[in-house]
C-alpha cells in the first residue's frame, strides 16, 4: 500500500472510531435515563400550572413569546395568503431523511426559503433555497423575516410597550441575520397516525424532539405559527376550547429527566424565539392541534461549506491540477503529489456525494418550482465529469485504494439504489423518488 493509501486508511478509520464512540456514549446515556424513568413520565407544566411563570424564568429563559398582536395586521395577512399560494403550488414536500439508521418521511411537508445558492441540511437531507424575496409568493416571507429580525434586537423596554408577554430578560446581541427559513405545514385531519409524545404524555406529536441542527453557534431561531381558518388571537376567547386543540411547543432540557419540561400553546400569529444556547441545552417539539398549521422558521445556518460559491470553488481548486490538451483534447494531471491526489478526490466526493446526489434523490422537487438550481446543478455535474477523468487516471497509476475507500464514504442508503453507481449520472433516474 502506497503513502496515500496508508494516510487515508488511517484518517478514515479515526473518522469512524470517533463516530461509533459518540454514537455509543448517546446510546449508553440514553438508556440509562430511560431506566431511572421507568414506567413514570417527566412532568411538565402549562400556563394553566401553577409555577409555570417561575419554571420558564429558571430553566427555559432563552424562550420568548411574541404575541400576534404585536404583528402589523397587514403583514399576517400577506404572509398567510403566501404560505397558502406556496402550498397550492404544491412547494411544500415530506422530506425523506435519515432517523436512527431509517430513511423516513417527515410528517410536516417543508419548503426551504433563503438567500439564494445557500442550503440546508439536517437529517442527512440537504435543502436547497427557493431564493427568498424574488418572485412576489415569497416576498411577505422575506418581511415577516425582516420584522422578525428587528424585533430581535429591540431593548426590553420597548418589547413591554407592546402586547407581547415578556417571560424574562432578554439577551439580544445585536442584529441577527437570518439565512435560511425552513416552512412547515401539517393538517393533522389528513394524517392516517400522529406518534404521541414519548416522554411527557404531552399529547400529538407534529415533529418529534429535536435540537434543530446545523446552524451558527448561538443562532436564535424565530417562528412565526399560523393555525389556519383561525384569525389572529381568536382561540383564546374561547374558554371552552381545551389546550390541545391548541398547537404547542414542548420543550425540555437535554438529558435530564428531573426539571420538569414546557408546553406553550400558540395562537395563530404568535411567533416565539429560542434565544442564547437554548436550542443547544434544551430539545424542542411541536405537538398537533386540531386545524391545519403552516410555520415560518427562520435561522442562521452554518453555512461554510453549504452554499454553491462555496462547491465552485472547491471544483475549481481541484480541476486546476487537470491539463486538458488544446490539441487532442485529452487530459492529464499537472501534479502527482500525494496531497494534492488527496484532494482531488475529497473534491470529487464532496460535489458527488454532498450535492449531486443530495438534490437529485429528492426527485424533481426543485426543478418543478424553481429553476434556480439548473443551471448551477449543470455545472457541478460538468465538473464532477472532468474530476471523474482525473480519478480514473490516478486508478491507471494504482492508486486506486483512496479512490475505493472514499468512494464507499457517504451516505450508504443511496447505495441501496444501485451498486452499479458511479458509471454516469443516469443516477438520477435510479434515485430520484418518484
Ligand atoms: O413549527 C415549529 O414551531 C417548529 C418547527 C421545528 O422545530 C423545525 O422545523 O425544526
Amino acid at each position: 500500500m502506497d503513502f496515500v493509501s496508508i494516510f487515508v486508511v488511517n484518517n478514515w478509520k479515526y473518522q469512524i472510531f470517533f463516530i461509533i464512540k459518540q454514537y455509543h456514549f448517546i446510546v449508553v446515556e440514553l438508556r440509562r435515563l430511560l431506566q431511572e424513568l421507568g414506567d413514570q413520565k417527566i412532568p411538565f407544566l402549562g400556563p394553566t400550572d401553577q409555577g409555570y411563570q417561575q419554571l420558564w424564568d429558571s430553566s427555559y429563559a432563552g424562550l420568548v413569546l411574541r404575541r400576534s398582536c404585536s404583528v402589523p395586521v397587514e403583514l399576517h395577512s400577506h404572509v398567510q395568503a403566501a404560505f397558502l399560494t406556496l402550498r397550492k403550488k404544491g412547494c411544500l414536500l415530506r422530506d425523506l431523511v435519515r432517523v436512527r439508521d431509517r430513511d423516513v418521511f417527515t410528517a410536516v411537508s417543508r419548503a426551504l426559503l433563503g438567500e439564494p445558492g445557500h442550503t440546508y441540511r439536517y437529517l442527512d437531507t440537504r435543502l436547497f433555497t427557493k431564493p427568498l424575496g424574488l418572485g412576489d409568493n415569497e416576498k411577505p416571507v422575506a418581511q415577516l423575516k425582516h420584522s422578525l429580525s428587528d424585533y430581535h434586537i429591540e431593548d426590553k423596554e420597548n418589547q413591554e410597550d407592546r402586547c407581547s408577554q415578556p417571560s424574562s430578560p432578554c439577551l439580544c446581541t445585536g442584529p441577527v441575520k437570518f439565512n435560511v427559513t425552513l416552512l412547515n405545514f401539517m393538517d393533522p385531519a389528513a394524517m392516517s397516525h400522529i406518534k404521541e409524545e414519548p416522554y411527557c404524555g404531552m399529547g400529538k406529536m407534529a415533529v418529534g424532539w429535536h435540537h434543530d441542527e446545523n446552524l451558527v453557534t448561538h443562532s436564535p431561531v424565530a417562528v412565526y405559527s399560523y393555525s389556519c381558518y383561525m384569525a389572529p388571537g381568536e382561540a383564546s376567547s374561547d374558554p371552552s376550547i381545551s389546550e390541545r386543540s391548541y398547537w404547542r411547543i414542548g420543550l425540555k432540557v437535554a438529558w435530564d429527566i428531573h426539571t420538569p419540561g414546557l408546553m406553550l400553546p400558540l395562537e395563530s400569529g404568535d411567533c416565539y424565539y429560542m434565544r442564547d444556547d437554548l436550542n443547544s441545552t434544551h430539545q424542542h417539539c411541536v405537538l398537533a392541534g386540531d386545524t391545519a398549521r403552516f410555520s415560518s422558521t427562520h435561522r442562521v445556518a452554518e453555512c461554510s461549506k453549504g452554499t454553491l460559491t462555496y462547491i465552485q470553488s472547491r471544483c475549481q481548486e481541484a480541476l486546476s491540477n487537470l491539463r486538458t490538451d488544446p490539441e487532442t483534447g485529452s487530459h492529464s494531471l499537472l501534479a502527482l503529489l500525494p496531497t494534492t491526489l488527496q484532494l482531488c478526490e475529497e473534491i470529487h466526493n464532496e460535489v458527488e456525494f454532498e450535492w449531486l446526489r443530495q438534490y437529485w434523490f429528492q426527485g424533481r422537487r426543485y426543478t418543478r418550482f424553481c429553476r434556480w438550481w439548473s443551471r448551477p446543478m449543470e455545472q457541478l455535474e460538468s465538473d464532477w465529469r472532468l474530476l471523474e477523468t482525473m480519478v480514473g487516471q490516478l486508478r491507471h497509476r494504482h492508486i486506486s485504494v483512496t479512490y475505493v475507500i472514499s468512494f464507499e464514504r457517504y451516505h450508504f442508503r443511496l447505495f441501496e439504489f444501485d451498486t452499479t453507481i458511479k458509471k454516469s449520472l443516469t443516477i438520477r433516474q435510479i434515485i430520484m423518488i418518484p
